[in-house]
């Protein structure tokens, strides 16, 4: 029955001549894209990334999406997208769908809130749910739902990401602040890192792309003529790298605006650039724009048309539950049983 509404769904809403492309470390399935991402993060990490990976973090709103999620790990918990971290009492999936829609079968004993700390809840391998700390990692996976936005040539369907021919490179200009490790956080997850300028030519990129930035396209209160980028002296002043490795030498641009690097006041261990290309540095610690960079071809992009391989870890103690052979998803992309 389940297979044959699978066809339905499939030859309906989405059909197969109609591909869209996205990142392949995104498995494509029928309900959408799925990426299991088994380094634990605490929620609001594994919500960020989703987020910046152009998905969502997934919730098992509807028993598809459960079954999908449980053959999808083996560890004994995961994230769900399901939260309260806004309204301490109301759950809802981080795509709104209100925590009493979702079906759902609570672990012994839970929800006990514990210590009135538990805002988050997670997916238990045998499919039960419990409240969970936010702040404690777990495994999460994420989603993203069938949309007909396609990637652009800087293989993101982010319309931030501008390609600069001079270079062959894409790049973003974050207007929202962060401090340099979250700076470095989001553009890892976009598929970039910081930029890193390697000659004039890129220098001239970068001060262009600031002139599409002045300080009144920016919102709140940080200091808006210098950006991060990816360099870095790990504690001591003299020793500036990319984060890369390279000296700034090696990596083939090093100007310092006049009178910097000054470590004006301890703790000045970030790279950032001004906007007329020459390099500061800058407290790691607090807010300021930043510029990532991204190769076009970087993560790879796939064809939902594409049959690629997937296989369903296999776990050592497979404490998943005995699941009906109805309920089994199917992972190949047209939808067809497996
Ligand atoms: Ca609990
Ligand atoms: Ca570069
Ligand atoms: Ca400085």
């Amino acid at each position: 029955m389940k297979y044959i509404l699978n066809l339905v769904v499939t030859i309906f809403c989405f059909p197969i001549s109609e591909s869209v492309k996205f990142r392949c470390d995104y498995r494509h399935t029928y309900l959408g894209w799925f990426k299991y991402h088994e380094m634990p993060a605490t929620w609001f990490d594994a919500r960020l990334l989703c987020h910046l990976e152009g998905a969502i973090l997934a919730s098992p709103t509807t028993p598809e999406m459960k079954t999908y999620m449980l053959q999808s790990f083996c560890k004994p918990q995961i994230f769900t997208g399901i939260h309260a971290t806004l309204t301490k009492v109301q759950f809802h999936s981080v795509d709104g769908v209100p925590f009493d829609l979702i079906p759902h079968e609570w672990a012994p004993l839970e929800p006990d809130n514990k210590n009135n700390a538990e805002s988050c809840i997670a997916l238990h391998s045998d499919g039960k749910f419990s409240d969970v700390r936010c702040d404690e990692p777990r495994p999460y996976i994420c989603f993203r739902p069938h949309s007909n936005t396609e990637v652009n040539i800087c293989g993101t369907p982010d319309p931030e990401y501008h390609f600069e021919s001079q270079t062959n490179k894409c790049y973003k200009f974050h207007t929202k602040p962060r401090t340099f490790k979250r700076a470095n956080f989001a553009c890892s997850a976009e598929g970039g890192h910081l930029a890193i300028i390697n000659n004039e030519d890129e220098a001239k990129v970068i001060r262009d792309i600031y002139t599409k930035y002045p300080a009144s396209k920016m919102i709140g209160n940080f200091w808006k003529d210098v950006a991060f980028v990816g360099m870095y002296n790990w504690g001591e002043s003299a020793d500036w790298t990319t984060i890369h490795g390279q000296s700034l030498q090696e990596a083939g641009y090093a100007k310092f605006s006049p009178g910097e690097p000054n470590n004006a006041t301890e703790g000045e261990y970030c790279g950032s650039v001004y906007r007329n290309a020459m390099f500061d540095d800058l407290w790691c610690e607090k807010h300021f724009a930043f510029i990532c960079e991204k190769k076009p071809d970087y993560p790879p992009v796939c064809d939902s048309s594409e049959e690629r391989p997937f296989h369903t870890p296999v776990c050592d103690n497979d404490v998943r539950p005995e699941s009906n052979t109805d309920d089994q998803i199917d992972f190949r992309s047209d939808g067809s049983k497996t």
